[in-house]
């Protein structure tokens, strides 16, 4: 008889401020919402994950209500009982039962992994086969919507070795006008940094076509998800054509999207989130498919608080190589922390725990303060 039998699973929904509103092509961020999810089992042991999308239901499928119900009322009473210690088999339950939700199964798999290495004494990213590194490069994405605000907040990270990789949301404005934001301040910071532009779908293949162009001709680095998921043949023909590379990332809802998003040749990057495949096992698989069709990888965010990013960084620090960095940089835009120690941003880097489990412990008292009721 295991003693690791899971007892409960308690879902728990926090609204935390944001150090300012971070503009997307979608939404406006005026705060931050996150799932967290507590596993007690059988031996005393109690696991933590997080389930974090952006902008209630103007990013994915799931909202941060939608989770939390579909853990209470669905996944959860399927894993009270099993067995804590085996992953594979609960998360084979939970996908045999039920479709999609990643981001509930990915708190899930989060919180089952933390409380097996805090059970064995074992970092997460040593649970999944062993780290490469200690430390991940972050990049920071500048969406405050002023080009004057964007380059004095690039010219601060710059000083205090935050950050010197900059990401741009652009999509919401007129394009002409987006395309002059980007590149006064590409001009502004020079090589000093790398300047990439996330489009969060909102051109179609004809501005996109033209638009990737100006960026790739004036130094801009990436391009991520210019035009939407659905167009899965503008998707090809820009990967052809585009002078800076493009990265999928709404694109990617799945392992199976990887995989045939790799297929048809639709992206020279991915962006690796573990809500969107399910969690920090699953994004893995989604690494495993790129690595062998040559696309580069880079480590994702949903803008998780501590818990949500620790167990992307997990995963990430046991990739061979991370060609465009992370942009790991969620707790950061946070005002507040529901965790005792919050992650350390160093020299560029964020460090990943070598501490038991995902390495956090929840605040209870900040936790109970956050809750939303
Ligand atoms: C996205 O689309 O990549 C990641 C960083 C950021 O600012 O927004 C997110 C979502
Ligand atoms: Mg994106």
């Amino acid at each position: 008889m295991s003693h690791s039998l899971i007892e409960s699973i308690q879902t728990v929904i926090v609204d935390l401020p944001t150090i300012r509103p971070h503009k997307l092509a979608m939404h406006t961020m005026q705060q931050q919402t996150l799932v967290i999810i507590r596993v007690r089992c059988a031996d005393g042991i109690e696991g933590i994950g997080e389930a974090t999308t952006i902008g209630g239901l103007a990013y994915g499928n799931e909202s941060p209500e939608s989770i939390k119900t579909n853990i209470d009322s669905h996944l959860g009473p399927l894993l009270v009982g099993q067995d804590a210690a085996n992953i594979n088999a609960a998360m084979l339950r939970l996908d045999k039962a039920a479709k999609g939700n990643t981001f509930a199964k990915s708190g899930i798999e989060s919180a089952l992994l933390d409380a097996q290495g805090k059970r064995l004494g074992l970092p997460v990213s040593e649970l999944l086969g062993g780290r490469v590194g200690d430390s991940l490069e972050v990049a920071w994405t500048l969406a405050s919507g002023d080009t004057a605000k964007d380059i004095a907040e690039a010219e601060r990270m710059l000083d205090i070795r935050r950050h010197r990789i900059f990401k741009l949301k652009i999509g919401a404005g007129e394009v002409n006008a987006d395309l002059k934001h980007v590149i006064a301040i590409k001009q502004a910071l020079g090589e000093r940094a790398s300047v990439r532009v996330d489009v969060n779908q909102a051109w179609d293949e004809s501005v996109a076509l033209r638009a990737c162009r100006i960026l790739g001709d004036n130094g801009i680095d990436l391009i991520e998800q210019p035009i939407s998921r659905i167009n899965r043949g503008g998707q090809v023909r820009l990967n052809q054509r585009s002078p800076a590379p493009i990265m999928a990332d709404e694109s990617i809802e799945s392992v199976e999207d990887a995989f045939s998003l790799a297929a048809d040749g639709a992206a020279s990057i991915f962006a690796l989130k573990i809500a969107k495949n399910g969690g920090p096992r699953a994004v893995l698989r989604t690494a495993q498919i790129a690595e062998a069709a040559g696309i580069a990888l880079y480590g994702g965010t949903m803008l998780e608080g501590a818990i949500g990013t620790l167990a992307s960084a997990h995963a990430f620090v046991t990739l061979n190589k991370l060609t465009w960095g992370t942009e790991l940089f969620g707790p950061l835009l946070l005002t507040e922390e529901i965790v005792t120690e919050a992650p350390v941003y160093c020299d560029f880097q964020l460090e990943v725990p070598r501490t038991p489990g995902l390495g956090l412990t929840l605040d209870e008292e900040r936790l109970a303060f956050f809750a939303r009721t």
